[in-house]
């Protein structure tokens, strides 16, 4: 398979209790490689924006909120089979449920603030990706 491309948010919840080295640590030992990356404040809109699936769910105001609550990292990741790959690394979205090693069961606070966003298919990727970076900003 060739080099793959996702998105990825490091959350208020890591970059408060200062733990995005931690978390790039675990990102990079999995073999995925940070060819872009800024520490940012994101504005409502664009967090309504990036989330507008989950625009009808009894959550979406809390997750807008918390999301423009603190800093976030936004990166992008490159490596083979990158989107997969980092959704495992990342577990699952409730830490309770994730698996021993990954960044939302060693990392994770909450269902809510669960430290890490990651894209979940190559079409979300290019649109996440593009919400945040030019390519011009993103060195393989
Ligand atoms: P993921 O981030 O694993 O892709 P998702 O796309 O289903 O999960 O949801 C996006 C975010 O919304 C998730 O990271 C945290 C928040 N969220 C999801 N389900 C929730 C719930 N039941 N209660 C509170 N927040 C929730
Ligand atoms: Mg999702």
């Amino acid at each position: 398979m060739a080099l793959e491309r996702t998105f990825s948010i490091l959350k208020p919840d890591a970059t408060e209790r200062n733990l995005t080295g931690a978390i790039n640590a675990i990102i990079e030992k999995a073999g995925l490689r940070i060819v872009a990356q800024k520490r940012v404040l994101i504005t409502k809109e664009q967090a309504q924006r990036f989330y507008a699936v989950h625009k009808e769910r009894p959550f979406f105001g809390e997750l807008v909120d918390f999301m423009i609550s603190a800093p976030v990292v936004v990166q992008v990741l490159e490596g083979e089979n990158a989107i997969a790959k980092y959704r495992e690394v990342m577990g699952a979205t409730d830490p309770a449920k994730a698996a021993a090693g990954t960044i939302r069961k060693e990392h994770a606070r909450s269902i809510g603030e669960n430290s890490v966003h990651g894209s979940d298919s190559p079409d979300n990727a290019k649109v996440e990706i593009a919400q945040f970076f030019s390519e011009n900003e993103i060195v393989g």
